[in-house]
Formats: structure tokens, C-alpha cells, sequence
């Protein structure tokens, strides 16, 4: 009993395992103000429209983990206007996005 046991650990812990390998785990907190103030939401997937999140339109800089890409778009469904971030952006009003996004993906 305690053999199959082991047995069917080690086999999730490979499968599972090569899983995370090919897939790393995107991760980018929006926040509402910039320099990372106000409220803040942190998502690993992608948001077709942040309305109903209170922070569409309202985002005023990001944080993205170090070596992702994330889409940054003004309308929702990735629509009407995007960029792609790669680090920290304390405040995104030069870039002329600030209080604009309404929808985030990351970009492989
Ligand atoms: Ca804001």
C-alpha cells in the first residue's frame, strides 16, 4: 500500500512538474495609483474586461514578475490601443496610459 502510494507521488510530482516547467506561471498587480498605491489586483491570467474589478480605467502603474511580457490594452478584449510591458511601471501616465486599461494578457 505505502509502495503505490510513493509510486503515485512521484508520478504526479513528474507530471505535474514538466507542466510548470513549460508553463511558467505569469503573474502582474495593477494598481490604482502610481508608484504601486491605492488598490491593487494581482492576476495570473488574462482579463478580458476589468469592469466590475473597480479598477478599469482607473490603473495607474504596474508591477510585472522580472522576464514576463504582459499586453496592456484601453479597451476591453485586448482592443483600442495597447502596449507591451516587461518590467515595473510606477506610473503610466507617460505613456499615455494611465487610467485607460481595461484589459491585460500575458504575451508568450
Ligand atoms: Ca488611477
Amino acid at each position: 500500500m505505502t509502495r503505490v502510494f510513493v509510486f503515485a507521488a512521484l508520478f504526479f510530482a513528474t507530471v505535474f512538474g514538466s507542466v510548470a516547467l513549460a508553463a511558467p506561471t505569469y503573474s502582474i498587480t495593477l494598481f490604482e495609483h502610481k508608484d504601486f498605491q491605492g488598490r491593487s489586483l494581482t492576476t495570473s491570467e488574462a482579463v478580458v474586461d476589468l469592469g466590475g474589478t473597480g479598477l478599469n480605467d482607473a490603473v495607474s502603474s504596474v508591477k510585472v514578475v522580472p522576464g514576463q511580457r504582459w499586453l496592456l490594452c484601453k479597451n476591453k478584449k485586448f482592443r483600442g490601443g495597447c502596449i507591451v510591458v516587461d518590467r515595473d511601471i510606477s506610473d503610466l501616465a507617460p505613456l499615455d496610459f494611465n487610467d485607460r486599461i481595461s484589459s491585460l494578457r500575458p504575451v508568450d
